[in-house]
């Protein structure tokens, strides 16, 4: 038997503890391949510095579920078996962010160069972000291929992998780097996109991997949580969009690339939206250029329209919009609000 709930920091560091192993076996895969010497080596130095180094939200989530849904009636084995599905996850996101930091012309990402940036890895990196792919279904086939619950762990895994891709996709084409216009974004469209490309993987995931690992059937639970998670993330992404501007890169841990890769993100839908016709003007002149100074007149503006104002206001209604729909959940279908209410600590006013 084991606490509900331990301390935060212990938590972070019993999940922590478990990502060596896990990376030991990936090696141990490659030494049953016979690979050579330096692939060895590279995949070892690439597992390290791609994986382990965030927040690790995802992943403790996943452990923070169990914990709640089973209570007293929690064993070392689920804990353990909760926490290698978290660092799946966290494999799952360094697969996407190795990717998207390439895709977005990123510069830095957990406070050190991005992967693709670095000494010596250039494209190669593309390729690593697929071994780390291959490493949540290794891992999957090792610990949970006796369980009942393995092929609808499998099916997940693919679905919100191929939301997420899809998320990205629409990300992308709606972000052309030499084609700027404005009136291709809309409120509605960053909504999808925000959904697919974040909320699936960074909050559905975590809860519906536990709901299996726990036995739940119950189609209402699934939906209940999807219903509630799903605004959650979009709550999420939007943070994101406005620490890429209002962030500092210390705490961020990356330097913000939004106006000049000329996404459509939650700042410049407000902008466009308050905007009157000379500062939309500047918008459509600088939005998406790669120069500093356009990035500046844009920023100006952003100032100028209180875009922070009504971030913060949109924060505060959120909170409480997303704790109205916690309030009406149905817990008999297999579900707890502590599992909400834990995600809504987690991110509520969030700096980094
Ligand atoms: C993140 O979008 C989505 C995925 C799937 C990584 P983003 O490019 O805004 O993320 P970040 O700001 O971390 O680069
Ligand atoms: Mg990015
Ligand atoms: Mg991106
Ligand atoms: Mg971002």
């Amino acid at each position: 038997m084991v606490a509900v709930k331990l301390p935060k920091e212990e938590n972070r560091q019993a999940f922590l503890k478990v990502f060596p192993t896990l990376a030991d076996e990936v090696l141990a895969e490659l030494r049953k391949y016979n690979m050579p010497e330096d692939a060895y080596e590279w995949t070892k130095k690439m597992l390290y510095y791609n994986v382990p180094g965030g927040k690790l939200n995802r992943g403790i989530s996943v452990v923070d579920t169990v914990r709640i849904l089973k209570g007293d009636s929690a064993t070392e084995d689920d804990i353990f078996k909760a926490t290698v599905l978290g660092w799946l996850i966290e494999f799952l996101q360094a697969f996407f962010l190795v990717s998207d930091d390439i895709m977005d012309a990123s510069i830095t990402r957990r406070g050190q160069p991005c992967w693709y940036k670095s000494e010596g890895v250039g494209m190669v990196a593309i390729n690593d972000a697929f071994i780390l792919e291959s490493c949540i279904y290794i891992f999957l086939k090792k610990y949970f291929k006796k369980t009942d619950y393995y092929i609808e762990l499998v099916e997940l895994f693919h679905e919100v992998t191929f939301q997420t891709e899809l998320g990205q996709l629409c990300d992308l084409i709606t972000a052309p780097e030499d084609d700027v216009d404005l009136s291709k974004f809309s409120v509605k469209k960053h909504q999808f996109i925000v959904i697919y490309k974040t909320a699936y993987y960074s909050f559905y995931l975590p809860v519906a991997l536990a709901l299996h690992m726990v036995g739940v059937k119950d189609e209402q639970a699934f939906k209940q949580a999807h219903d509630i998670l799903i605004p959650l993330g979009e709550y999420f992404q939007v943070q994101d969009d406005y620490l890429d501007c209002y962030g500092s890169p210390e705490v961020i841990g990356k330097i913000g690339t939004d106006i000049m890769d000329n996404k459509c993100s939650w700042l410049i839908n407000q902008a466009l939206a308050k905007a009157n016709p000379e500062q939309r003007k500047v918008l459509d002149e600088n939005y998406g250029k790669k120069n500093a100074e356009s990035e500046a007149k844009v920023k100006q503006i952003y100032v100028d329209l209180d875009i922070e104002g009504t971030y913060k206001a949109y924060e505060e209604k959120s909170f409480n919009d997303l704790n109205a729909l916690i309030d009406q959940l149905d817990e008999s279908v297999g579900i707890k609000k502590m599992i909400f209410t834990e995600f809504m600590d987690k991110i509520y006013k969030r700096t980094k």
